[in-house]
């Protein structure tokens, strides 16, 4: 298994490398990094969607009673590709001059697999913290109002909601995706262009699953509790309070931010009459 692994990251080394050989290499690296992001969002987007023409799947769907309109899949469909070539595709090519510039290796060998995996793992958690933050941040009223409220529009979240986003969102929380990459390189000088890749991927997969709406017996929570995934999120988009993690539990855990619902709501009623017996 092992060995096979290893021949297989060295054959994509050489394919990687070979892309480069006599072409401009910004241009390489752009269309690279747009193609692995598209291609990663509809592929895993993907299952979920055919989910939900199998009617054994709908069980495992954990807002049955909202019904999901073609319409909202257009409508979502449309806004994302123009988010992903007229936002995204711009700061995509802004994918090399900022690795040359922080010295990331491109067309240099690959670095092993588990510094690879440790990259990845470390982005991981620091976009899971940065989320947590900015993304309660963009609950706060002015900001919720004219930036968060567009990804809010489906309360019931289907795959590809995942990136249906204002810009200035996509802007802001997009930084934490890449904060991890630049922290790393900044801060050990060694950073190789595909660790970024294969944790950009990492991301893309998380943001489709939690956006998902569907909760399997075989989802990564199951083994993972820590993990936040569908469960987590969908109650993020039904109550719009609450859960603001990006990937894992600990941070909502630690701030009580993931205290149900209904725990919320009892204590604002609480509040409210504890003022009127004031009055
Ligand atoms: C957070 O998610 C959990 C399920 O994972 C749910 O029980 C809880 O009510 C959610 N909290 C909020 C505030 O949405
Ligand atoms: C779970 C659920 O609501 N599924 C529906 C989603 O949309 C398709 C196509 O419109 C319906 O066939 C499903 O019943
Ligand atoms: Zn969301
Ligand atoms: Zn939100």
């Amino acid at each position: 298994m092992e060995a096979w692994i290893e021949t297989n990251y060295r054959g994509l080394e050489a394919w990687w490398q070979s892309l480069y050989v006599g072409r401009n290499e910004m241009l390489v690296l752009t269309i690279a990094a747009f193609t692995m992001h598209q291609v990663t969002y509809f592929l895993a987007a993907l299952p979920y969607f055919l989910c939900d023409f199998i009617p054994s799947m709908h069980k495992y769907k954990i807002q049955r009673n909202k019904p999901n309109t073609t319409e909202n899949y257009w409508k979502c469909l449309r806004y994302l590709l123009f988010s992903q070539f007229f936002i995204q595709l711009p700061l995509e090519i802004g994918f090399h001059p900022i690795a040359r510039f922080f010295g990331m290796g491109i067309t240099e060998p690959f670095p092993p697999i588990t510094k690879m995996l440790s990259q990845v793992a470390f982005c991981l958690v620091f976009e899971d913290f940065y989320h947590y933050v900015f993304h309660s941040l963009l609950h706060y009223g002015p900001f919720y109002k004219n930036i968060h409220k567009i990804h809010h529009e489906f309360q019931a979240p289907f795959a590809i909601v995942g990136e249906y986003a204002h810009p200035l969102e996509t802007l802001i929380l997009g930084l934490g995706t890449i904060g991890g990459p630049l922290l790393l390189v900044v801060a050990t000088g060694d950073l190789h262009i595909i660790s970024v890749f294969a944790w950009i991927s990492v991301r893309i997969v998380q943001e489709i699953d939690a956006h998902s709406g569907y909760d399997f017996p075989w989802s990564l929570r199951r083994f993972l509790p820590f993990v936040g995934g569908a469960d987590f999120h969908d109650f993020h988009h039904m109550n719009f309070l609450g859960n603001y993690s990006s990937t894992f539990r600990w941070w909502d855990w630690i701030f009580g931010t993931d205290a149900s619902y209904n725990q919320w709501k009892a204590k604002v009623a609480a509040e409210e009459s504890a003022a009127k017996k004031l009055e």
